[in-house]
């Protein structure tokens, strides 16, 4: 699956996404992201296996999982490999000071998290679009629910003071994330504090996790108009 190039940007992102993938050596057990972004570096490991690089890779996302897949990149799971040296994605926001993330516009963020957690090293890849003093500034917080009495969270996420909106599919259905859960994307506008509302969120019944990853991050490649970037936590 390749992805198209003709946004300028695109070729920016393309050049992070190098950046992200050269960090990839020989053995390593790497998390493989999702998004436009994560599969150019997924793009990009495909050549370098096709050059003989040997590495073992766990998706967040069946999608990347196809893509990977595609490129014959062995997959893994959790069972052979609890912890990851690295793992690379893309983020809808990332917050200036902290390097603090928002996540799961594309619908992966559970299984990204668990990945972003199991590794020693986790890289963001992003377009300087992303970049924010406050998350929540352009894009709500991705909930992932259980679907069972998602209304009564939704309520409760209300009281934190969300706007709710549950993710819709493209038929017009409920999303159903590759877990099998609901999302509710809650607008809060600009985040004061980003580590107090996600621990407000995991609190309520019902949350499987927020979009929301507090110190995770490890460094943010950010491809802008005069280049690339690195950002250390
Ligand atoms: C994943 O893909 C998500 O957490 C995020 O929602 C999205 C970013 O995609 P893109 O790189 O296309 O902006 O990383």
């Amino acid at each position: 699956m390749g992805v198209q190039n003709s946004d300028p940007m695109n070729e920016l992102k393309r050049m992070a996404a190098e950046e992200a993938a050269a960090m990839v050596q020989e053995g390593m057990a790497v998390g493989l992201g999702s998004g436009s972004t994560s599969a150019m570096m997924i793009d990009v490991l495909g050549r370098r296996w096709a050059e003989g690089l040997r590495f073992v890779g766990i998706p967040t996302s069946e999608r990347s999982a196809d893509q990977a897949r595609a490129h014959g990149i062995t997959l893994v799971t959790f069972a052979t490999h609890p912890q990851l040296d690295l793992a690379i994605d893309g983020a809808d926001e990332v917050e200036r000071g902290s390097l603090d993330l928002i996540k799961g516009l594309g619908g992966a963020l559970f299984r990204e998290k668990i990945v972003a957690a199991a590794a020693k090293r986790f890289i963001v890849v992003v377009d300087e679009s992303k970049l924010v003093d406050h998350l929540g500034s352009h894009v709500p917080v991705p909930v992932e629910v259980t679907s069972f009495g998602w209304e009564s969270t939704a309520r409760q996420l209300g009281e934190l003071g969300a706007r709710i909106a549950p993710r819709m599919d493209r038929n017009g259905g409920l999303f159903v994330t590759d877990g099998g859960n609901m999302i509710l994307d809650c607008t809060f506008g600009p985040i004061a504090d980003p580590p107090a509302l996600a621990a407000g969120i995991r609190g309520i019944v019902g949350v499987v996790e927020s979009g929301l990853f507090i110190r995770r991050t490890s460094e943010v490649i950010v491809a802008g108009r005069n280049g690339l970037t690195r950002l250390v936590a």
